[in-house]
């Protein structure tokens, strides 16, 4: 039986004066004529119509039909915001193979910040107000689950305005083993101190054959689906990722976007979907070539087609390189992250990207995209700035 798509609401934000002058649908390749037959008609996509979206090499006609849902839910808009990244340690337990960022304890490169330096960290960087805080570290084997409580709650003591996105669901599993909690105990009391929302990272490719080569010692693809159910139950909203362009094949992804889409429908709670590409260098992977810019920007493409109940696809444009980042906003994306400050994840794995991007450069990248952009929050509020201040619409 054919499945109706979700219905999203449509977004507040969308220029009501945009009117698409789009011109009729063709596909080369006739084999996804069927698949836009579905999108037309407002249905949804099953496993074999992702297969064949990344089985065909039709990229103008996967992206005009990426671009179509895409307008129907934001019009023009494209959005953006001023965020810095925070990793208060690189020490890692879990060895996977597809990072150069996790470092043993005690061995070169090594560090954890104390608690002042990353309270300090936070006010450093561009003198724009930042309106969110995204912190991500490694899975460290002796710092106490109450560094982690202190780090948030200091920084909300001294930022009470800046939106906190922290610690992936990998993050809280393991804080939870160590504190001996459950995982929504631990949820909770991160929450108490001062996390807002979750960032979507760790997902990486949920199928066990994958895991066990790019990531074996992290929890599994149900752990990690499990402990963001348990986040969205207790009123956490938070991102979602995939991790793509390494060991896994095209089913594997279907497989993640289905899952994904499957959580969405019980919870709503994740925010934006995030693609990743893999970035090779300094991992034990370093075999592996890079993704190419055709299959980047596909990737954008058949995340939008598949995650019908997703609002937001993110073009990270660190990841992504911002040539490819603007080029996927008329690809499916509606948002390219923001002026991040001081990447390490992917520049430790050979990203030659800036580690930061000031604010007027993605509006420029965004207007040149034909689009108009929208500063937000991590809520997707607009922002207002004034000097540097801001406020948001609520
Ligand atoms: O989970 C690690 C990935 C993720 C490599 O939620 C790598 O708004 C490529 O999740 N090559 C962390 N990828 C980054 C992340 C993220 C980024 C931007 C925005 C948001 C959000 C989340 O980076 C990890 C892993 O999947 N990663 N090493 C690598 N060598």
């Amino acid at each position: 039986m054919a499945q109706t798509m979700q219905t999203l609401p449509e977004n507040g934000h969308k220029d009501s004066s945009f009117a698409p002058n789009r011109h009729a649908f063709h596909a080369d390749d006739l084999k996804l004529q069927p698949v836009a037959d579905k999108v037309l008609g407002g249905e949804r996509l099953g496993f074999e119509d992702g297969l064949a979206l990344y089985r065909s090499g039709d990229i103008l006609a996967i992206g005009w039909l990426a671009n179509y849902v895409r307008e129907r839910l934001h019009g023009n808009v494209a959005y953006f915001n001023v965020n810095r990244h925070i990793n208060p340690t690189n020490v890692c337990v879990a060895a996977c193979r597809l990072c150069a960022f996790g470092r043993r304890k005690d061995t070169p490169g090594s560090y954890t910040m104390a608690l002042e330096e990353a309270w300090e960290t936070a006010a450093s960087g561009y003198s724009e107000a930042v309106t969110e805080f995204h912190i991500v570290g490694g899975l460290h084997p002796d710092l106490p689950f109450q560094y982690f409580l202190d780090l948030v709650a200091g920084l909300k003591e001294r930022f009470p305005q800046v939106h906190i996105k922290a610690f992936t669901m990998v993050e809280v599993a393991f804080l939870a083993k160590r504190a001996k909690l459950t995982i929504e105990e631990t949820l909770r009391q991160l929450k108490q101190a001062g996390v807002d929302s979750l960032p979507g990272g760790g997902a990486e490719i949920f199928a066990d054959r994958v895991r066990h080569i790019i990531c074996d010692h992290k929890i599994d693809g149900d752990q990690w689906l499990d402990t963001a159910r348990i986040a969205h139950k207790i009123g956490l909203r938070s991102n979602a990722t995939m991790l793509y362009g390494h060991v896994e094949n095209e089913e594997d992804r279907v497989d993640h976007l289905l899952r994904l889409r499957a959580l969405q429908d019980e919870t709503g709670g994740f925010q934006t979907f995030i693609p990743l590409a893999f970035h090779p260098d300094n991992t034990p992977l370093e075999h592996l070539p890079r993704t190419t810019g055709l299959l980047d920007i596909k990737q954008i493409a058949v995340s939008r087609l598949l995650l019908d109940n997703f609002s937001h696809i993110k073009a990270y444009w660190q990841m992504l390189t911002p040539k490819i980042a603007q080029i996927s906003l008329r690809f499916g994306a509606d948002d390219l992250d923001g002026t991040v400050i001081e990447e390490k994840i992917y520049h430790d794995a050979g990203a030659t990207t800036p580690q930061g991007m000031r604010r007027e450069e993605l509006i420029r990248l965004i207007r040149e995209a034909g689009r108009e952009p929208i500063e937000r929050d991590t809520m997707y509020r607009p922002v207002t700035r004034s000097e540097n201040t801001f406020t948001v619409a609520v």
